[in-house]
């Protein structure tokens, strides 16, 4: 089984007949993968090498320059949270500097949005919140980005957006940062051969620079918000069945909604020009975080996520695929040749060869939209009178679930202190638990299947429900983002939690058995609600009954994701096995070792039902030790 996702599985059969070679064909070419990479200790840092080192001790057990094989596993790890963190930070700082030119009249497009989210934030970092706006919008980027520098301090966005006790063991550990840039400049420093050789002293170097990753995720998160609204619950639709024979079906793809934003305003203008071109409208359509940036503002319907995202042009229906930049696959332009799509590139950073590159820059982004939009228009008229097979399959979401957005439904059921319904759930036991779902689609993983078995299994335990990034599109697609999930999967004590809350916001039913929190950098925002029930219950993150799951994980990012849900406190569970067998003592640090130190640890378990069961063992756990009923 390659999908759960039957119109994953029928544009499989397309591209197979068509010999369109996918996603899951190159994986069969590829195999057997290297053993050595997959153990972590292949290390490429220099010339001498490649070097690996022979695990099971029938080899060499040192590189030509010496390093072991856990200096060479806690390497290969820690340089993959750099550039994790390396890529939120940069969407961070792209949206930094479009508000930055919005504000000096640069760059028409970009501009203060949401004034309210711009005061709860000011507050939080220690400014006057009741500065005139314009004042206070001003102040605020320079402090943003002054955090990309190095400072003399704690690092702001960290420090201010977590618990007093993650500082505190931040700075005893010596993992605080002081900047986003120097830390993950000082991560590829330190790897170069010939530096940090102390395998512990590296993964401590990791976790900081997954900190600064909290950081500049929250920070895109932030300057999102602040620019285009902030989340509130949207009704849309999910899968490819959205898409519409007789519209331009236009799919906006990659993480930053700093164009694909603008390029949802500017398709409202552009009907007229659709219609003139023989279609019924403009259809947008989201793949990846782009897709979730633009659901959760917007409603725009997800197209579909991840691995598959080659899959809808197979439908021979897509117009244009528009991407930023992040997990955009290069094969791209190769389906698109075959089927007749448009591959726009869009970001100078981020071109594929055989794609159009469309350069958008923060002057001129409505313009820039608007051409995106009139190469779709030309394109539909070029594709008519070829057959299209839009598979039929689609789902209902609910989507929209900001930290505001949560309070405020709960506010319904308490207005004078919103979170109390939740906490005082956890406590009697009807709710057991918090588990975020988080990450990507992995070709290694049947796309979507340790999603939904894990769902259904801690819905059924009672355990409440969050979602980013491409985990949340697999709920999306799957139909799990609605009240009737809720009705059929939620145990006795979610469902009346759900139910509550729904009926007391005029729903007249349960809120969705998943609640979908936006992008990857949106982690953010569940960390910021298990914050504020820590910090209500007077308790740190790390006694929590809150765990964190990436049960097809793929990218460095999400390496780096996990590491600061460790660092903070949070078991993680990982459904892949991450390329750290090779050095026992980098496993044990990782599994046990950090427990000590952060409160947090990594749970490795490919099997969704066995990962269930140790999710769910962790939150008992917690709540042991919290003294709450198991
Ligand atoms: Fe080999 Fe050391 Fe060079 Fe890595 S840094 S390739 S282990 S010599
Ligand atoms: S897009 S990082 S495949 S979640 Fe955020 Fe999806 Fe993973 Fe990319």
């Amino acid at each position: 089984m390659k999908s759960r996702d039957k119109a994953v599985n029928q544009m499989i059969k397309a591209a197979g007949e068509r010999e369109v070679e996918t996603v899951w064909d190159r994986y069969q070419t590829q195999q057997p993968q290297c053993g050595f990479g997959e153990l972590g200790v292949c290390c490429r840092n220099c010339t001498q090498g490649p070097c690996r080192i022979n695990p099971y001790g029938d080899g060499p057990d040192h590189g030509v320059c010496g390093a072991n094989a856990d200096t060479i596993v806690a390497r290969n790890l820690v340089r993959a949270i750099a550039a994790g963190a390396a890529a939120h930070s940069g969407h961070a700082r792209h949206l930094a500097h479009a508000l930055k030119k919005g504000l000096a009249g640069k760059a028409p497009a970009y501009g203060l949005k949401d004034e309210a989210k711009l005061r709860a934030l000011a507050a939080r970092v220690g400014l006057d919140p009741e500065l005139p706006a314009e004042e206070l919008v001003n102040k605020f980027m320079d402090m943003a980005l002054e955090q990309f520098a190095e400072g003399e301090g704690p690092l702001k966005w960290a420090q201010s957006f977590l618990t007093g006790g993650c500082g505190e063991t931040f700075e005893r550990l010596g993992t605080m940062p002081t900047g986003i840039d120097n830390t993950i400049v000082e991560m590829l420093h330190r790897t170069h051969l010939g530096v940090d050789a102390d395998p512990v002293n590296l993964l401590l170097a990791g976790v900081s620079c997954a900190i600064a990753d909290y950081a500049g995720s929250h920070l895109a998160t932030d300057l999102a918000d602040i620019m285009f609204g902030t989340p509130g619950p949207v009704f849309s639709q999910a899968n490819m069945g959205v898409m519409k024979e007789k519209s331009v079906n236009i799919a906006l793809h990659g993480h930053n909604p700093v164009l694909s934003d603008i390029i949802v305003q500017e398709a409202r203008e552009m009907e007229e020009e659709a219609r003139g071109a023989g279609a019924e409208g403009i259809n947008l359509m989201g793949v990846c975080c782009t897709g979730n940036e633009i659901l959760m503002r917007h409603g725009v319907p997800a197209l579909t996520h991840s691995i598959s995202q080659e899959m809808p042009m197979l439908t021979g229906a897509l117009d244009a695929m528009v991407v930023d930049y992040q997990c955009v696959y290069p094969s791209l332009a190769g389906v698109a040749e075959c089927t007749g799509t448009k591959l726009i590139t869009t970001m100078d950073m981020a071109k594929i060869s055989g794609a159009v590159h469309l350069g958008m820059h923060e002057e001129n982004a409505a313009e820039k939209a608007r051409e995106i939009i009139s190469v779709a228009i030309e394109q539909f008229r070029a594709r008519q009178g070829r057959p299209v097979n839009i598979p039929s399959v689609s789902s209902k979401v609910v989507a929209g679930f900001s930290v505001e957005a949560i309070v405020q439904a709960l506010s319904k059921l308490d207005a004078a202190d919103p979170l109390k319904p939740v906490i005082d759930s956890l406590a009697a036991g009807s709710l057991q638990g918090v588990v975020l779902l988080a990450g990507c689609n992995n070709v290694k993983v049947p796309q979507d299947d340790s999603f939904l078995v894990i769902a259904r299994e801690l819905a059924a335990r009672d355990v409440l429900l969050l979602a980013t990034g491409c985990g949340a599109g697999a709920y999306a697609r799957h139909g799990y983002l609605t009240p009737e999930a809720t009705l059929e999967y939620a145990g006795p004590g979610l469902k009346a939690v759900l139910t509550a809350i729904g009926e007391a916001n005029g729903l007249g039913g349960p809120l969705p058995l998943v609640l979908h929190m936006g992008s990857c950098v949106d982690n953010s925002r569940a960390v910021d609600l298990a914050v504020a029930v820590a910090d209500k219950l007077g308790v740190d993150l790390n006694k929590l009954p809150v765990v964190a799951s990436a049960p097809e994980f793929k990218t460095e990012k999400a390496v780096s994701i996990g590491t600061y849900a460790m660092a903070i406190g949070l078991p993680v569970h990982l459904g892949v096995v991450p390329p750290v067998l090779g050095s026992r003592l980098v496993t044990s640090v990782l599994t046990e070792g950090v427990k000590d130190l952060f409160g947090g640890y990594f749970i490795v378990e490919t099997d969704p039902y066995k990962a269930a069961g140790a999710i769910f063992a962790a939150i008992q756990e917690r709540r042991s030790g919290l003294g709450l009923p198991t």
